[in-house]
């Protein structure tokens, strides 16, 4: 086989996964497949010059639109720098397609520049397509869920002159069946990560069941008036008042600590429904995990007696500077038809507790599948590339600091209204609300929330993005229409006040 024909093996291979974008960072050894792709028909291609930054906008493509893309790196640790979004991806079962050039397979072992072991590097997290060099015989692709990995090893004379192909020619995957009807009942519903269109195939069904429902802002659910009425606020408050006999999950693992908890209840059964195929809890005793398809077949039943929990609502007007009451103000500033990424740590627990101020119509997205700091405002680019609506940011100074470099892909985005806030409380946080780190000194603690006094408008300038910090919730109404860095600093005292308060024991009325 020449190296044209392994390049197009390579292309076709990825046409036939369903991939219609390809993010490419480029180098020496797959600057034949770059170029190769720069001349295809039917695929956008998205440029970075750092590997992670691609691997998590590819990632937040995905997230969004549901379909394949790809990312393209060159050899070494280049391809290494995917591994942070090809573990979110496979936690979250999102078809990422990792395309690693190498070096002949005959460097392996050898120490020889650039030669690193690359055909296994991903391990349980990819499943591996191919690991081909012109001297294979044959090359055969296999698709699969989740992350999938292609690793083409390209010999010099490096190729750069192949003809392009048409991706828009190849043949779609066939979608998957559905299973038989199987009876289910539960006395409490937990909704967390649904994509929008899943969200309106859950809400149907959670409208018919009729129980009561704890739900994350990326469940979506909130934008469905009919379950209005199941909806219970007060997050974790409100599901400590709760005594269920069955729990159904649906969607990603939630992330409220009575889930953990649930750990040590192997009474209380649980039923999942997800497209992950996870079931987030290690006990095995009381759970089972179905399909996504079960929420088209499955009769659901309420069991009785009802689960008893109780509504919290969070008293924000007594603590308007706090964390949480900013987090609620910026919920309701913004517009309907935004779509929304939330940052992990506390914005995105911050924001289940507010996400009744929200106003309808947004969609939240989140990268909850190994809840990392890392790559969130990549992802939020990916999924807002195509958003015609504003898209909004919200995250932690540490997860900005970690993702500099991410405002490369604006220039190739054709989006005025992105809205990245950073709320910037000095530090990880979400620290000081763990009782075991509570009760460290204050050096230790200091340490442990990398405790720090940057600002982030230098970032904006550097990137050409405007800048507004402020203090006033009416500044966040009718914003430019350009990308903009907004930084809030959340008053501390109020903050800690207002869990304080928000966290005095449950009392049960009698
Ligand atoms: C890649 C990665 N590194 C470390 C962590 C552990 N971690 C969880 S939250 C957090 C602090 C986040 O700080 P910040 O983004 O400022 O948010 P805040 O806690 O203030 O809400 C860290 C380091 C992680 N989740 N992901």
């Amino acid at each position: 086989m020449t190296q044209t024909e392994l390049i197009h093996q390579t292309l076709h291979t990825l046409a036939y996964l369903g991939v219609r974008e390809v993010c490419v960072a480029a180098g020496a050894r797959n600057a034949p497949l770059v170029s190769a792709l720069l001349a295809c028909s039917g695929v956008k291609i998205w440029n970075f010059f750092e590997e992670r930054s691609a691997a998590f906008f590819a990632l937040g493509r995905i997230m969004a639109d549901r379909k394949p893309v790809a990312v393209v790196t060159t050899s070494g640790t280049a391809a290494a720098e995917l591994l942070a979004a090809t573990i979110e991806a496979h936690y979250q079962n999102l078809p990422l397609v990792l395309v690693t050039a190498d070096r002949p397979k005959r460097y392996r072992g050898s120490g020889a520049p650039q030669a690193i072991e690359q055909a296994a590097l991903f391990g349980v997290y990819a499943t591996i397509v191919g690991d081909w060099d012109v001297t294979d015989e044959s090359h055969e692709g296999h698709c699969s869920d989740g992350p999938m990995h292609l690793n083409v090893c390209l010999d010099e004379p490096l190729e750069t002159n192949v003809a392009g192909v048409d991706f828009s020619a190849a043949q779609s995957l066939p979608a998957s069946e559905e299973g038989p009807p199987s009876p289910l009942r539960c006395d409490l519903v937990l909704a967390a990560g649904m994509h929008p269109k899943d969200a309106a195939e859950a809400a149907a069904l959670l409208a018919r069941l009729g129980a009561p429902i704890v739900a994350e802002a990326t469940s979506n659910l909130h934008a469905f008036t009919e379950l209005k009425p199941l909806l219970i606020p007060g997050g974790e408050r409100a599901l400590q008042s709760s005594r269920p006999a069955h729990v159904l999950r649906i969607g990603a693992v939630p992330s409220w600590r009575w889930w953990r908890d649930l750990e040590s209840h192997p009474k209380v059964k649980v039923t999942n429904i997800t497209r992950t195929g996870f079931s987030g809890l290690a006990r095995t005793e009381n759970v089972e995990t179905l399909g996504w398809e079960s929420i088209r077949s499955a009769e659901f039943s309420r069991v009785d007696p009802p689960c008893g929990i109780l509504r919290f609502e969070p008293e924000y007007g007594k603590f308007p500077e706090s964390e949480p009451a900013w987090i609620s103000k910026i919920a309701n500033a913004i517009p309907a038809g935004s779509r929304v990424f939330i940052g992990n740590s506390l914005p995105i627990r911050e924001l289940n507790l507010a996400i009744q101020t929200a106003r309808p119509g947004v969609e939240f997205f989140a990268n909850r599948g190994a809840n990392g700091i890392d790559g969130l405002v990549s992802t939020f680019l990916g999924a807002s590339a195509i958003h015609e609506g504003e898209c909004w940011l919200l995250l932690g100074d540490l997860s900005a600091l970690y993702d500099l470099a991410a405002p490369w892909a604006i220039s190739q985005m054709d989006h005025p209204r992105l809205r990245i806030v950073v709320i910037n409380n000095g530090g990880g946080k979400i620290f000081s609300r763990v009782a075991s780190m509570r009760a460290l000194p204050d050096a230790a603690r200091s340490v442990i929330e990398n405790r720090h006094a940057l600002g982030f408008e230098p970032w904006a300038q550097m990137w050409g993005l405007e800048y507004l910090q402020t203090n006033d919730a009416n500044d966040l109404e009718d914003l430019l229409p350009v990308p903009m860095v907004i930084e809030i600093r959340p008053e501390p005292l109020q903050t800690e006040a207002f869990w304080k308060d928000w966290q005095r024991p449950v009392i049960r009325p009698r």
